[in-house]
């Protein structure tokens, strides 16, 4: 058991009955007998974070204590998913908190449905950030989380006559049992006004900050535990008003002026941009982004300070990831703090700051690169448009004293003169960072030759790798237990903190018995899959049929309308009676689009005629079925991968960074058929060429197709099947008469095809067929699937971790055990 001194929280089936039942009637004043089941939730949820806090409440101590460098991972985005699970499975007390409940006439299941999870983030970053946190607490890193605590998360998806609705996602209606509020660890935030510069008495150059406004930023703190170890914090920052004059006695008679003004403080964190991959310019996402960075900084001189430590020691103690470009305008904040607030000079605090940051690519997209015009920033932050043009100029000059020509030097200059001049984010964090990283083999030396080429040039060492993971302790340990049991049986548990382990699975590949027991654990998970896609569709599926599963955000990029063609085709054949070579298939959509992206919404409607074509013709749906499963999330895609057969990972090569649900899908067994894009390229690497269904043209093949002067309309003219699938577009039977209703989608294909889906579609088109022949020959499919599972190792986020440790923060992973 767990001593306090401040009372035992034992991990005993007894320990956890007591306390639940404590918490049932003390916490929440219930009787067992009259509760709802998010009492239930609740109370034990109360009972569970205890047990997690016990685990981490001197973490932050230790953090600043020991000798060792800290981590502190800056993202404006993280997707924890439920907690309940992965807290049991990382004290190692399911057991005896299932067989606790079941005493109580409870079942742990129901219990863990019940939780509503954080939805701060838009998808594969925030989700990438926690897997990040589960390898860091797992591998003892002394380490910390900052965010944005927003109240309404990433909207809920409703589908409506096959549209996409958004609701807003009140994720702490019922409280929020897994975070403490701090409410002495609060820091003022300034925005606006203007600067002043003046020489003070000691004939120093001073710069003073006079805002407009000013805002207070509260920590709330979640212990994020880590498998058999300690845990880490994830501190997300609530916005709230000052408690300035406006509130004092002297000012009654305006008491409604200053309520309104602390609503306008609140809102900065209400609520996440719903966007990914496109970025819309607005002022409170810059807010957004300026506060929660500028809470933590001040929140890390803080713990630095009062340690005793001088801040010229800031960089030996702290290194800072840049989850993107996001945070990034803690690089001009932490100069402000060094110079304006702290007296240190220019040169030097630049030095510390260089050495603090590292800075993570996610995307080469050119429309999500971020840019913050210069007149919104000077609005915003004066003082840190006024530092960003110093490092600039300083910049600029030793550009110049290189040798560099004029052209070069406005490619690199953190401000874009093209048109209304803007900020170039990621400019900003390359030059304030010491390291720079893609998230995969291939991005990473895209973003070298693309988009950040002149700085690879001037700076090569600064660039290097980490190829993203998950974390196989959530996506496989905890979500499918069927396989995380027969996998335990064979090889043992060592697995769980050293997925390489896994390789010992080679060798029962071709065992039948092995195969079988495989087997059987793929349809039990489909067969609770089919009854969650009845509850939550109404549709009916057949689990003995291949499950051909894309699930993500939708983007044009992704080309999920890609894998929609590839379906009207099976319908139009199957219709026409050559039905021979199709094996029953279920295609699983899943994931939202973001509210303004009309294409994006428009393949989702597409999706859902195509299903409701599809299922309900007895003469087609005997071969296939189209689901799209609304309101994907980090719970919803626990339930799908473990059911997968096939992962579709069919984006237009160069443009996916890396993508995780890849690496999910395939460490649940499925097989991927897939594009040489992101992290696929080394998925396929490590798997076998000839355990992974390969696909369309490669990046420079896609360069080569565009230079040639791509026209799509010729691969719609020259191939006849292409031609009518793409002519069903408007077709009567698909839209019930509304014709028009994808013409959007038809020109864009025809016109532009900016992701060359028709160049790409026979290709796919032929891998699909070989995909359905090797369907039919079980031992072959299931030997794939073993070997696939067996040789995931890379891609657990323990290993990704370790390279962070290694290539970027030079720290040594130390596990400290109690
Ligand atoms: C600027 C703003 C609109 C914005 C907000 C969120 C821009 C981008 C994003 C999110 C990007 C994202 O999720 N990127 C994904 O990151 C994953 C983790 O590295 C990659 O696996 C995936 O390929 C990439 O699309």
């Amino acid at each position: 058991s767990l001593g306090t001194g401040a009372g035992e929280v034992g991990l005993s089936k007894e320990d956890i009955t007591k306390d639940f039942l404590h918490k049932l009637f003390y916490h929440l004043g219930r009787v067992p007998a009259l509760t709802t089941s998010n009492d239930i939730y609740t109370a034990m949820a109360l009972t569970i974070r205890d047990r997690a806090l016990r685990k981490f409440v001197r973490s932050i101590e230790k953090f600043t204590q020991q000798d060792a460098r800290g981590i502190a991972y800056f993202s404006a985005e993280y997707l924890p998913g439920p907690h309940l699970g992965n807290n049991l499975l990382n004290l190692e007390i399911v057991d005896e908190t299932k067989a606790a409940l079941t005493e109580l006439g409870l079942d742990l299941d129901e219990l863990l449905d019940e939780e509503e999870e954080p939805g701060l983030g838009n998808g594969g970053l925030g989700r990438l950030a926690s897997c990040f946190m589960d390898s860091l607490a797992t591998l003892g890193i002394p380490s910390i989380a900052y965010g944005i605590r927003y109240e309404f998360g990433i909207f809920k998806q409703e589908i409506r006559e096959g549209w996409q609705m958004e609701t807003t996602d009140k994720w702490l209606h019922n409280g929020n049992p897994w975070e403490v509020m701090r409410p002495e660890i609060s820091y003022v935030v300034k925005f606006g006004g203007r600067t002043e510069h003046s020489t003070n008495g000691q004939n120093r150059y001073q710069v003073d900050w006079l805002p407009e406004s000013e805002i207070k930023g509260t920590a709330y703190d979640t212990p994020i535990l880590g498998y058999q170890s300690n845990g880490i914090i994830m501190r997300l920052w609530k916005a709230e008003a000052v408690e300035s004059f406006d509130f004092s006695v002297y000012n009654m008679g305006d008491y409604y002026r200053a309520v309104e003004k602390k609503l306008r403080s609140e809102n900065i964190t209400k609520v996440l941009y719903p966007n990914d991959e496109n970025l819309s310019g607005k002022e409170l996402r810059l807010k957004q982004q300026y506060f929660f960075v500028s809470c933590s900084l001040q929140d890390m001189i803080n713990l630095h300070t009062t340690q005793g430590r001088e801040l010229k020691n800031f960089h030996e103690k702290f290194a800072i990831q840049l989850n993107d470009t996001h945070p990034s305008i803690a690089v001009a904040e932490l100069m402000r703090l060094f110079v304006d607030e702290h007296e240190m000079e220019w040169d030097e605090a630049w030095d510390i700051t260089r050495n603090t940051f590292a800075y993570t690519n996610h995307t080469l997209l050119p429309e999500a690169l971020e840019k913050w015009a210069v007149s919104l920033l000077g609005r915003i932050l004066p003082r840190h448009l006024e530092i960003i043009y110093e490092i600039n100029s300083r910049f600029l000059e030793e550009l110049r004293d290189k040798g560099f020509s004029g052209d070069q030097i406005a490619r690199m200059s953190l401000i874009d003169e093209n048109g209304e001049p803007s900020v170039r984010m990621a400019h900003l964090a390359t030059v304030g960072s010491f390291k720079v990283n893609g998230v995969s083999e291939l991005h990473s030396r895209l973003l070298k030759s693309q988009v950040l080429n002149d700085f690879a040039g001037l700076w090569p060492q600064k660039f290097t790798n980490v190829t993203n993971g998950v974390t196989h302790r959530r996506f496989l340990a905890m979500s499918n237990p069927g396989l995380a049991n027969l996998i335990s049986e064979k090889i043992g548990e060592g697995w769980l903190t050293d997925l390489t382990s896994f390789k010992e699975l080679e060798k029962l590949a071709e065992n039948e018995d092995f195969q079988k027991r495989w087997r059987e654990v793929k349809l039990q998970n489909k067969q609770a899959l089919t009854q969650f896609i009845k509850e939550q569709t109404g549709v009916t599926v057949d689990p003995e049929m291949l499950f051909d599963v894309q699930v993500k955000r939708i983007h044009e990029y992704k080309r999920q309308h890609l894998m929609v063609l590839h379906i009207i085709d099976l319908y139009l054949r199957i219709k026409d009676g050559k039905t021979e070579n199709i094996a029953a298939s279920t295609f699983i959509f899943a994931g939202k689009a973001a509210p303004g992206y009309f294409l994006a919404k428009l393949i989702i409607r597409l999706i859902t005629a195509v299903a409701e074509l599809v299922n309900e013709d007895e003469e087609v749906n005997r071969f296939i079925k189209v689901v799209f499963l609304p309101n994907f999330n980090v719970k919803q895609a626990q339930r799908i991968y473990p059911a997968a057969d096939l992962s579709e990972q069919i984006s237009m090569a160069g443009k996916e960074a890396s993508g995780t649900g890849n690496m999910k899908f395939a460490l649940n067994g499925a097989l991927t058929i897939g594009t040489l894009d992101g992290a696929n390229v080394e998925i396929r690497e490590e798997v076998g060429e000839e355990n992974f269904f390969l696909f369309g043209q490669t990046t420079e093949e896609i360069q080569q197709t565009r230079n040639e002067g791509y026209r799509p309309y010729q691969y719609y003219e020259e191939n006849p099947k292409l031609k009518k699938v793409l002519d069903f577009l408007s077709s009567e039977e698909l839209t019930k008469g509304d014709t028009e209703l994808f013409k959007p989608l038809y020109h864009n294909l025809l016109q532009q095809d900016p992701y060359q889906l028709l160049k790409d579609f026979d290709s796919y088109c032929s891998k699909k067929e070989e995909v359905f022949k090797l369907w039919n020959d079980k031992k072959e499919w299931t030997k794939k699937s073993i070997l696939n599972v067996a040789r995931m190792g890379k891609f657990s986020s323990d290993r990704s971790i370790r390279d962070y440790c290694e290539k970027i923060w030079n720290v040594k992973p130390v596990k400290l055990k109690e």
